[in-house]
């Protein structure tokens, strides 16, 4: 798969600010480019661990910064790009064949995910060589 970093972008969703707090909603197609079948979230990341440090080959998604903040360094092969995740209306969307790294995740910060696919464990790459060499075929 030919995708690189530029195809990863901030998607801006909707915030309906209010005295009381705002409110931010998603919907499939509409704000999303893809059917959500699958939500997850982290939580409780202990200070300095990481995660991700895969890639998917088909699994596309949204990675939102519900609470707090992290940096997300996505890498095509050929370059890479860092993102700093720290507002809650804006999603950061990854393709496939993308590596990625969830770090220096703030204390309490929650990495919110929107999935366009169930789990399934033969759809990682987790070992980047593999990775790179699938990217130059
Ligand atoms: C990703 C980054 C941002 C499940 O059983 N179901 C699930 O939906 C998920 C996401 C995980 N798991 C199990 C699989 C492993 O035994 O939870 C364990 C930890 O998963 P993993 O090591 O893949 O966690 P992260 O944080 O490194 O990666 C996760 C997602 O797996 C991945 O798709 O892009 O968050």
């Amino acid at each position: 798969m030919k995708t690189t970093i530029d195809d990863c972008k901030i998607i801006e969703l909707p915030k309906i600010s209010a005295r009381q707090g705002n409110i931010t909603f998603v919907e499939n197609f509409n704000h999303v480019p893809f059917s959500i079948e699958r939500v997850y979230y982290i939580y409780d990341v202990p200070g300095g661990e990481e995660r991700g440090a895969h890639a998917h080959i088909a699994l596309r998604q949204i990675l939102i910064s519900a609470m707090g903040a992290f940096d997300v360094i996505l890498d095509d092969g050929k370059g890479k790009k860092t993102f700093r995740m720290d507002r809650a209306y804006y999603g950061l969307m990854v393709q496939q064949m993308i590596w990625r790294e969830i770090v220096n995740f703030s204390s309490g910060g929650i990495c919110l995910v929107l999935a366009s696919l169930p789990y399934n464990e033969h759809d990682y790459i987790r070992d980047y060589s593999q990775f790179i060499a699938l990217k130059n075929k």
